[in-house]
Order: C-alpha cells, then structure tokens, then sequence
C-alpha cells in the first residue's frame, strides 16, 4: 500500500524548500486523483500545523487554453493559506519558489457556506463580492510536468496569490476583457468567458468538489475561479499587472531569484 503521509511530506518540503521533485507517480504509477486528494489534504495539515491558516480556495483547470497549457483535461482545486497571500502592488520574492508563473484569475469573496450540487444563482446569493486576482503556479515536479494525480498532490501547483480592490457581487462577470502586462508589454490578453463559459461555474465547481471531500466552503473563503489564460515565467525586477475590464487592476512586483 502507498504510505500518503510520506508522499505528503514529500510534495510539503518540496514546496517548502523551493526543491523540486520527481513525479510521485513515477514511483506510485497507480496514485489516482483520490489518492492525490488525500495527499493534498495531508501536506496542507501539515503547513497548518506550522501555523498556517485556511484562507480559502483555488480552482485549476477550467479554461481550455491552462488545459492545453499542462495536458491535462480535468478541473481540480488546491487550498489556499495566508502565506500563500501576496499584497496588492507589494512585492513577490521568488526565492523559495522552484519556476513560478503567474496568471490572470477573478477572484471570488464569500459571505455564506457553500457546498455540493448548487445552481450558479444559489452560488451567487454566496458572494460577498469579486475582485481581479492573479495566482502564482510553481509546480513543484521537475520542469514543470505531471498528470492528475500529480498536480492534485501538490496542491494544484499553487504558491501565491494576489487580490484587487473588492466589487459588488452584482457585477456582471460573464465577459469580460482581460489583459496581463509584464513591464507594460502584453503577455496574456483573453476574456473571463473562458472560464468555463462563465467564473461563476468555477464556484459552481468549486462547491461541488470540497463537499466530495467531505468539506465546506465558509463566509469568508476566497475562492479563484481559475486562470483564463496560459501562465507566464516570472523573472527578478519585472512589474506585472492584469486589468479585468469592469473590476479594475491588480499587480505586484518580483524581487529575488528562484531556488
Ligand atoms: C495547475 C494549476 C492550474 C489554473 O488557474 O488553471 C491553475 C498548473 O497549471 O500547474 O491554477
Ligand atoms: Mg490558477
């Protein structure tokens, strides 16, 4: 039998220390995205046991272009936590970090429990409000390659996350235009439709699968609906900053040099 303590430990110190490792499933060929969910749950104990706290969580692979971008076509979520919280225009270090990139995401505030099979109205009578967000994605498998069961253990490849000023939750967000710009260039320009027709399917998502692990999400969570475009390599001295039409800016400036 997999021991997934060990295999938790594994993915945590991976994480922690900036080192990255070998596919679990190249030793574990019969891991399964169950058994990646049990391995996330674990390495996150384990983080929480240092101290830190549940902040809410992400979404992965609801846009065709992330689904491309990794080759694998399953949505998945990751746990979020306060280390993992960037500040608005502050600064993101890459040290610890193994080969981050970072993406233009729409982040969503809760303000009532939410879980299994909801209707998109029933997830937004959850929202307190939504804001522009980016994620910082470093898996931690070499070069950045793995299969679902994989990406699942590691959390879904999260490492960072930044939030814009909050919105309404009324702000209608089927469509709206978004653009990533690294020292001003363009990098990444899509739409939020690309988020599974609409980033209210990803809380949609999102509700349904914490409960098929047994979960809740609470008044209070984050909850990232998932990129809408492919991710980009972060380098030392570059100034990122996405605008989402309708909900503004958000941005942050990387200092240091990955692990
Ligand atoms: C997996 C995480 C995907 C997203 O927004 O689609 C994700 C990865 O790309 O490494 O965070
Ligand atoms: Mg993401």
């Amino acid at each position: 039998m997999t021991d997934l303590n060990a295999l938790a430990a594994l993915v945590d110190e991976a994480a922690r220390t900036g080192t990255p490792i070998a596919q679990l499933t190249d030793a574990h060929p019969d891991l399964d995205a169950t058994a990646g969910y049990a391995v996330q749950r674990l390495s996150i104990q384990r983080r929480l046991n240092r101290g830190e706290r549940r902040i809410g969580i992400k979404m992965g692979l609801t846009s065709r272009a992330k689904m491309r971008q990794v080759g694998v076509e399953e949505v998945i979520w990751g746990r979020l936590t306060d280390a993992m919280r960037i500040g608005e225009g502050a600064e993101l270090s890459l040290a610890g970090r193994v080969h981050p990139r970072v993406e233009p995401e729409i982040a969503f505030l809760l303000k009532k429990p939410l879980a299994g099979r909801v209707s998109p109205a029933e997830a937004l009578a959850a929202v307190e409000a939504v804001a522009p967000a980016m994620e910082v994605i470093d898996s931690r498998y070499h070069n950045f390659k793995f299969n679902l069961a994989d990406v699942v253990a590691d959390n879904a490849s999260s490492s960072g996350v930044v939030l814009g000023a909050l919105r309404p939750a009324g702000t209608d967000i089927a469509n709206l235009g978004m653009v990533m710009r690294i020292d001003g260039q363009p990098v990444q320009i899509g739409s939020s439709v690309a988020i599974l027709g609409h980033p209210l399917r990803a809380l949609v998502a999102a509700a349904r699968l914490v409960a098929e692990a047994g979960e809740t999400l609470s008044p209070g969570d984050i909850v990232l609906a998932g990129a809408a475009t492919e991710a980009v390599p972060l380098r030392a001295g570059q100034h990122v900053r996405t605008e989402v039409q309708a909900l503004g800016s958000v941005a942050f400036t990387v200092t240091g040099e990955a692990a």
